[in-house]
């Protein structure tokens, strides 16, 4: 990059995305956050950690976020998700809430014990299990500071428009290929 001047990036190196998750069970869900991220080329972390099970992990890894420069959190629990709730409670950096689909109640739980949250404490909830919009609304945070975020996210709306450039009959071959 260094040789290229018109390649110097207004992404910083360090990570700006925290992803937390309530048990290893969550991850097959969880990774399709930090994909997204990665394609829009914004580096992420996952930290498995419950705030009922762990939550000394969960707070030394606020403290850690807040010193390394994170600047958006993801919460991702299912059943009794309390996670996105409490880190919101100990940050003032945005917190996303994800809440997954996998307990008996297939997410109606997990959504309600994630959005519901008390004035002052907010956590901005997406979809049960959407764990794509998760993403792209952390980066919409971060496109307000960064501009070549802003032009990734611009660019992968530009993709998505494509499909809808196909006639019907091209998109069933697309589907069928
Ligand atoms: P296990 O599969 O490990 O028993 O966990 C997890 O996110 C998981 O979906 C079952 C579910 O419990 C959730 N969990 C929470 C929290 N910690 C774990 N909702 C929390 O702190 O909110």
């Amino acid at each position: 990059m260094e040789n290229n001047p018109i390649a110097v990036s207004s992404t910083p190196d360090n990570t700006l995305v925290g992803i937390l998750t309530g048990s290893p069970n969550d991850l097959p869900t969880v990774v399709k956050v930090r994909d997204t991220l990665t394609e829009l080329g914004i580096k992420s972390e996952i930290i498995v950690a419950s705030a009922h099970r762990t939550p000394d992990k969960v707070f030394a890894y606020l403290d850690r976020a807040h010193r390394e420069g994170v600047q958006v959190l993801i919460g991702c629990a299912g059943v009794a998700a309390h996670l996105a709730g409490v880190v919101a409670g100990h940050t003032r950096l945005p917190v996303i809430g994800l809440p997954l689909g996998n307990g008996p109640l297939t997410g109606m739980d997990s959504l309600l014990s994630t959005v519901q949250m008390p004035p002052g404490v907010p956590v901005a909830t997406v979809a049960i299990d959407g764990s794509r919009n998760a993403a792209m609304l952390a980066a919409r945070i971060l496109a307000l500071k960064y501009p070549e975020i802003d032009r990734a996210l611009e660019e992968a709306a530009r993709r998505d428009r494509e499909r809808y450039d196909l006639t019907a009959d091209e998109a069933l071959a697309k589907l069928s290929a």
